[in-house]
Formats: C-alpha cells, sequence, structure tokens
C-alpha cells in the first residue's frame, strides 16, 4: 500500500463543491428519465448534497443556479445548509430560458434586452449577500447561429460594457468568475468561446475577475492543461467546472471518460500553485446524472477528484526537474507516469479511516438507508432546471 501520509495535510484542504442541479432528474433533449426520492425544492437538494459531504468529508459546499433555485428566504436556505453540515456556494446566473434573450442577453443589440439580462446579475449579487457566496458565475449562452446574423465585434463590446456594469455591483470580498464554451446552443459563432476571450473580457474588469474552466467547453483533442497552466500562470483562473465528455458538452461523471487527462490537470494545478484552501482556485462539478443515481454519482465523482489529487500529489517534483534539465525525455516522462500508474485507493481508505471517515463513502452511504428513506418520503421530484 503506498502510505500517503506525507501528503495528508494537503489532501485534508481538498473541497470539492457540488452542483444543486445534480440532484434534480435530467437527461438529454430526447428523454428525460425521473427517478424516485429526487428532490422537490432547494432545501431538498441541498439535503441530498449534504450526504455526499457526510460519507466523503470532501464537498462542504453547494452551488446554486438562479433561477432554478429560486426561494423567498435565502437566509433561511442559508439556516437550513449549516443544520446539514454545508454551506452555500457559487451563485450561478441564468440568461438562457427567456425568450428576450433569443438572440443575445447581455450582448443583446436592444438595450432594454442588455438591462434585464443586467438586472438579473444585480439580483445574483443581492443573493449572494444573503447566501454568503463569495463567487458570481456567469456562463452565456450568447451567440448566433449563421455568419452575418449580427456584428459580432460590437457584441463584443456590449459585452465588455455590460461586464463591467455587473462588476462594479461585486462587493470587495466577491468574485466575478466567467465561464467559456466554445458552442451549444449557438452553433455558428459564441460570445465567450475560449480561454482567450474569457481571460480578455476579465482582465480589462479588474482583479476580482477571473476565468472559469469547464473541462467539457473544448474541442476534441484540445490540451486543457496547457491551459491550466497559463490561466494560472497570468493569475486568472478562478474555478473548475469539473465533468468528462466523450463527444460535447456531455456533464459526465469527472474522470470517467479519461482519468489520465483529468490527472494530468490536477498536476498543472498542483505545480502552478492552484491547489489547496488559499489558492483562490475553486474546485466544483457541473454534472448531471441522466441514467444514474444522483447522490452515489456525486460521491463517486468526488472520490474521482480526490483520486487523481493524490496522485498528481505524488509526483516527485525534484526527480522530474532533474529529468527535465538533463533533457532526458523518456525518464522525466516516466516519473509522471508513475504516478499516475500508483494505486492511491488503499491509502485514501486509511487515509479517511484516519479522518473518522467510511474507508469505502459508497458503500456507506449505500448501507445508510437514505436512497430508499427519500425514495419513500418523496413524491413528484423536480427536474434540474432544463424543461422546468
Ligand atoms: C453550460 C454550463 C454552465 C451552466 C451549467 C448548467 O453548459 O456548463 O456552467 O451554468 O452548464
Ligand atoms: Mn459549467
Ligand atoms: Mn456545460
Amino acid at each position: 500500500m503506498t502510505d500517503l501520509t506525507a501528503i495528508a495535510p494537503l489532501l485534508d484542504q481538498q473541497a470539492i463543491e457540488l452542483p444543486s442541479w445534480a440532484f434534480g432528474n435530467s437527461g438529454t433533449r430526447f428523454k428525460v428519465f425521473a427517478q424516485p426520492g429526487v428532490p422537490r425544492d432547494p432545501f431538498e437538494k441541498i439535503a441530498d448534497a449534504a450526504q455526499v459531504h457526510r460519507v466523503t468529508g470532501l464537498a462542504p459546499t453547494v452551488a446554486l443556479h438562479i433561477p432554478w433555485d429560486k426561494v423567498d428566504d435565502y437566509a433561511e436556505l442559508h439556516r437550513h445548509a449549516e443544520d446539514h453540515g454545508v454551506a452555500l456556494g457559487t451563485i450561478n446566473s441564468n440568461t438562457f430560458q427567456d425568450d428576450d434573450y433569443k438572440l443575445g442577453s447581455v450582448t443583446h443589440s436592444d438595450p432594454r434586452i442588455r438591462q434585464k439580462a443586467i438586472d438579473h446579475h444585480y439580483e445574483c449579487i443581492d443573493i449572494m449577500g444573503e447566501t454568503g457566496s463569495r463567487d458570481l458565475k456567469i456562463w452565456l449562452a450568447d451567440g448566433t447561429n449563421y455568419p452575418g446574423q449580427d456584428d459580432i465585434r460590437a457584441r463584443q463590446d456590449r459585452l465588455a460594457d455590460s461586464l463591467a456594469k455587473i462588476y462594479d455591483r461585486i462587493g470587495p470580498e466577491q468574485r466575478l468568475v466567467l465561464e467559456y464554451k466554445f458552442f451549444e446552443p449557438a452553433f455558428y459563432h459564441t460570445d465567450v468561446p475560449d480561454w482567450g476571450t474569457a481571460y480578455a473580457q476579465v482582465a480589462a474588469l479588474g482583479e476580482r475577475a477571473v476565468v472559469c474552466l469547464d473541462t467539457g467547453h473544448h474541442a476534441p483533442g484540445t490540451n486543457i492543461e496547457f491551459i491550466v497552466m497559463q490561466l494560472l500562470r497570468l493569475g486568472k483562473l478562478g474555478s473548475f467546472d469539473f465533468n468528462s465528455r466523450f463527444y460535447a458538452d456531455d456533464d459526465l461523471i469527472v474522470g470517467a471518460a479519461d482519468p489520465f487527462q483529468l490527472f494530468r490537470i490536477l498536476y498543472e494545478v498542483v505545480r502552478g500553485g492552484g491547489y489547496g484552501a488559499d489558492s483562490g482556485v475553486a474546485f466544483m462539478l457541473d454534472q448531471c446524472h441522466n441514467i444514474e443515481d444522483k447522490i452515489p454519482g456525486q460521491i463517486r465523482s468526488v472520490l474521482n477528484v480526490q483520486e487523481m489529487t493524490a496522485r498528481a500529489l505524488l509526483v516527485d517534483g525534484e526527480a522530474l526537474a532533474a529529468a527535465q534539465a538533463a533533457g532526458d525525455v523518456l525518464a522525466a516522462n516516466g516519473i509522471l507516469m508513475d504516478a499516475f500508474y500508483t494505486d492511491v485507493r488503499p491509502g485514501l481508505a486509511a487515509y479517511r479511516e484516519s479522518r473518522g471517515l467510511p474507508a469505502d463513502p459508497m458503500a456507506a452511504y449505500a448501507a445508510s438507508g437514505y436512497g430508499s428513506s427519500i425514495a419513500a418520503s418523496r413524491v413528484g421530484g423536480a427536474q434540474a432546471g432544463w424543461g422546468a
């Protein structure tokens, strides 16, 4: 068994935020498969998220999506989260489900619609005050479907202007986090398609504006760890939305499609100073569980991140630097691969037990009976948000 004692203090610092929408029913545009026991409101989503934290110790916060998680009293939701041993995290805005935004939201040519989208973000910032959230995360569906449909340069200018208005409202301890995605729902061009555009936009805003990297938002073959390195180097990597993809924005369990890619990303995070409580880089999941059980799906996800983090922390940095300096290509590659191929699972089981956590969180959850109790007590669970 690989002894993880040396990296245990670093493992203690791991925190992975869960998305409230992972607990609701979701699917594809073909079919949403309803599951028994699914939460009927944000309070129940938080209760479910708390189960993930209870058995893993890895997921102390839950991200909300507005308006999917709209409630009358956010202070009450905040207390409810605390009662369940978790806290409320990132507030995600939503300007992609309103007819007014068919041709754009903060980039729209009509000032009335732009102002409506800006006002929605002001509402999100007000909510952040009540929930104690640090981050406002903005992902925009804005884009066009046909060449010539709109002036893509004017849209970029309107985007900058709208973001500046939103940023002006962000509190001194809060951050604006801009997420990019290369396509979908727009197919010809997207207004924030890549890290370069996101970087240019947040750099113009100021220090408290940073970039969110969603691992599913890149073209096939993209070297995501290179982007991680570059954003860390520029001091602008604010957060991750972790998930896996085979084809497009699949939102599958992180580390399921390509565990090696997750390792490479986490190695660059660690190497670039993006790991740990004070790094300023927030880890979040952005996933949906269409066919598998949702709570165990989230447990498996945070464990996958923990396993790959442990492997990334095991890379022998000194030996690697020496091999690189010597130009020893095969030795350098071998050092990285040694860490990747290390089976950290028994070591992590021992680590968890040393922290008073179950050695096998999946088994502990299954044995808890929580899944059958919610299936029996909740009727009419809500959809995650899409199509709701
Ligand atoms: C967009 C996205 C973004 C949204 C979430 C629901 O594809 O990744 O983060 O807020 O999905
Ligand atoms: Mn995302
Ligand atoms: Mn996405």
